[in-house]
């Protein structure tokens, strides 16, 4: 059984994983809506991770008796001045999250809890992973300024990422 100062902070994380897909799904939108279809590509699929992100907390609570509370999710931002500035928002945002996961660990070691403590080790690499990513988009973006072919270029590139899991499509008769 799970403590309640952990359930607590792990249905508050559950917010924290839902609210950054959000903020991605909002990117989505706004890469959409300036014809960058390879970014919009990328900021689905990362969209994904977070909702699995969510379901690891999520499953964690209930495999320790825990009781999940969802909470009420805010209004992600939906316009930016540019790819570039949207991907500094990215990764402005998994800094905040390392943050969060890192307050987690703190928690874990003070409630001498082993099994999240444990279940958080696996967060802390994939931020590790999430804010290099994020920089190394930053860092192109930033190279290549407003420089057409260049934008181009990412976008492809970043069209490429593979979603973690495609819905099968649905039946021919209907179901
Ligand atoms: Fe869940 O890692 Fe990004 O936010």
């Amino acid at each position: 059984m799970i403590g309640e100062r952990m359930q607590d902070a792990i249905n508050a994380q559950i917010k924290e994983e839902m609210e950054s897909a959000y903020l991605y799904l909002s990117m989505v939108g706004y890469f959409e809506s300036i014809g960058l279809e390879g970014m919009a590509q990328w900021m689905k699929a990362q969209v994904q991770e977070e909702v699995a992100h969510a379901m690891r907390f999520f499953d964690h609570l209930v495999e320790r008796d825990g009781r999940v509370k969802l909470l009420a999710l805010a209004e992600p931002k939906t316009e930016w001045s540019s790819p570039l500035d949207a991907f500094q928002a990215a990764l402005a945002h998994e800094e905040y999250i390392t943050g969060k996961i890192s307050d987690l660990v703190t928690l874990a070691a003070e409630e001498n809890d082993h099994a999240a403590a444990i279940m958080l080790q696996w967060f802390v690499s994939e931020q590790v992973e999430e804010e290099a990513t994020a920089s190394r988009i930053v860092d192109l973006l930033a190279r290549i300024g407003t420089d057409g072919p260049g934008l181009v270029m990412v976008d492809r590139e970043l069209g490429a990422r593979v979603p973690m899991c495609t819905p099968a499509p649905a039946d021919s008769d209907g179901e």
